[in-house]
């Protein structure tokens, strides 16, 4: 007998939950045209990453707070959540290198964050697909001491010793899938080595129950619901 996990129990024990095409064809594109003309107006820098899509335009709030994704958010984090910040992630062929491997609670510290990456086009191997480690929410904060020979961006990098090879799961992506992530999973991405582009925005939110500092990249947060 396959016995169906809610939402949370996948969540709690993987440490993200997969939402396959939680977004339209036509929210998708637009998102993504929209993507493209703020980033031509601004610079990325050598990461390919934009900070403060919310700021720029409304329409990344329309995604922020799909009914669909805030359901499921609520099973996770609980009835009041905040919407802290978001960003854009594009890799091509002059910023082709894979996200290393890392956490994302090692930026922020305080209450622990929850993220969605989106894909805005297909994600495969060969584009930069997005790479996690099902449980390794539960490890805790591991050692961030991995090599930053580069200026890429990641400064907090896991050690590879700490990555268990065989438990890697690559998510390939149509574009309108979405992964909601634990901020202490473990979580990479491939090099882009395809030559297109690919486009991926992430969002996150945290427990508005929950303590923190004033974070400077917040800026744009918002209530969700509750509070
Ligand atoms: O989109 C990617 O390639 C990975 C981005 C990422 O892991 C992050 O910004 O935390």
């Amino acid at each position: 007998m396959i016995v169906k996990r809610s939402v949370k129990e996948q969540f709690d024990q993987e440490g993200y939950y997969i939402m396959r095409q939680l977004y339209t064809e036509e929210e998708v594109e637009a998102f993504k045209t929209e993507c493209v003309n703020i980033v031509k107006a601004n610079d990325t820098g050598p990461s390919g990453v934009l900070v403060g899509m919310t700021l720029r335009s409304p329409l990344f709030k329309q995604a922020t707070v799909k009914p669909e994704l805030v359901e499921a958010l609520r099973e996770i984090i609980g009835g009041h959540i905040i919407f802290l910040s978001d960003k854009v992630v594009l890799k091509n062929a002059a910023t082709d290198f894979g996200s290393p491997w890392h956490q994302d609670h090692p930026y922020w510290d305080g209450s622990h964050k929850f993220s969605v990456w989106i894909a805005l086009d297909d994600a495969v191997k060969d584009n930069g697909c997005l790479r996690l480690v099902p449980g390794s929410h539960q490890q805790g904060t591991v050692s961030h001491d991995g090599e930053v020979a580069d200026d890429l961006g990641f400064d907090n990098r896991i050690d590879r010793q700490y990555i268990a090879e065989e438990k890697i799961v690559d998510f390939e992506a149509r574009r309108g899938d979405a992964v909601i992530f634990h901020d202490l999973l473990f979580h990479a991405s491939y090099p882009n080595v395809s030559g297109k582009e690919r486009w991926a925005l992430i969002t996150t939110y945290k427990d508005g129950t929950k303590e923190d500092p004033d974070y400077e990249w917040a800026g744009a947060a918002f209530v969700v619901c509750g509070g």
